[in-house]
């Protein structure tokens, strides 16, 4: 259910207010960007939709290479522009996939209680997010148990169990890599506005920690713009 105290407006440009603001001059207003990862079928793509126009989609379409969308969305009391990127499952996409983890702050890896298999490959979608949060190019990667509205579907009552130790398991996981664990239900809109804004909170917290302590920080990628700048100026 959403919540009526949260501010958010659906855009695809910067608002008046966010332009003024150059993000060198103040680290809160630079874009978050947030990426969803994890197998196929796993309902990425509807957490994203759920998170950014409020719609659940029944029919499974094929996320090819990368997509995002753009939403402002108000943490700690100030208006952020966030990217949330989407990315493709499959095994042939892989290096698109792991292409857009630098220069996201978040990760956002997702697997499906009703799919035994996409447990199976938590592990390796962590390790994968390890490397870019070990070279700091991610801040945070959060673990997400997907389709929960299932426990209560009469479709899976002989199967309840089976979901329950699926999300302990999933739970277990996240624990041993020392991650922070959400249920969702992207079709029935539970639990998905506060991984959204709980995950903003905590790498907004983590960012203003870094730049209180050593000066703003960028990401690689505003970095690369930054250095891109600069060389063509001497052209
Ligand atoms: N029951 C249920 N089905 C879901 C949920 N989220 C996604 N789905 C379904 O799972 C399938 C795959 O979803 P999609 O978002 O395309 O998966 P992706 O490949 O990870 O992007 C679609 O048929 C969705 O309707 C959910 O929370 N509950
Ligand atoms: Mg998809």
């Amino acid at each position: 259910m959403r919540s009526k105290n949260v501010k958010t407006v659906i855009t695809t440009k910067f608002s008046p207010r966010t332009q003024q603001q150059h993000p060198m001059q103040d680290p809160l207003a630079s874009t978050l960007k947030l990426c969803f990862t994890g197998d196929w079928g796993v309902g990425k793509t509807c957490l994203l939709l759920r998170m950014t126009e409020d719609r659940f989609v029944e029919k499974h379409e094929i996320t090819f290479g990368g997509d995002h969308k753009t939403k402002q969305i108000e943490v700690s009391g100030k208006l952020r522009k966030v990217n949330l990127y989407d990315t493709a499952g499959q095994e042939r996409f892989k290096t698109i996939t792991t292409s857009f983890y630098r220069g996201c702050q978040g990760i956002i890896v997702v697997y499906d209680i009703t799919q035994e298999d996409t447990i199976r490959s938590l592990d390796a979608w962590i390790m994968e997010v390890q490397r870019y949060l070990d070279d700091g190019s991610v801040i945070k990667c959060v673990v997400v148990a997907n389709k929960i509205d299932c426990l209560e579907d009469p479709e899976w009552t002989d199967r309840k169990e089976q979901l329950q130790q699926r999300l302990d398991t999933g739970k277990a996981i996240a624990q041993k890599h020392k991650l922070d664990f959400y249920e969702t239900s992207a079709k029935e809109n539970i639990g998905v506005e506060k991984l959204l804004l709980t995950l903003l909170e905590d790498v907004v917290s983590i960012e203003v920690k870094a730049s209180e302590k050593n000066g703003p920080i960028f990401n690689r990628a505003n970095l690369e713009d930054k250095k891109e700048k600069k060389k063509k100026s001497f052209c």
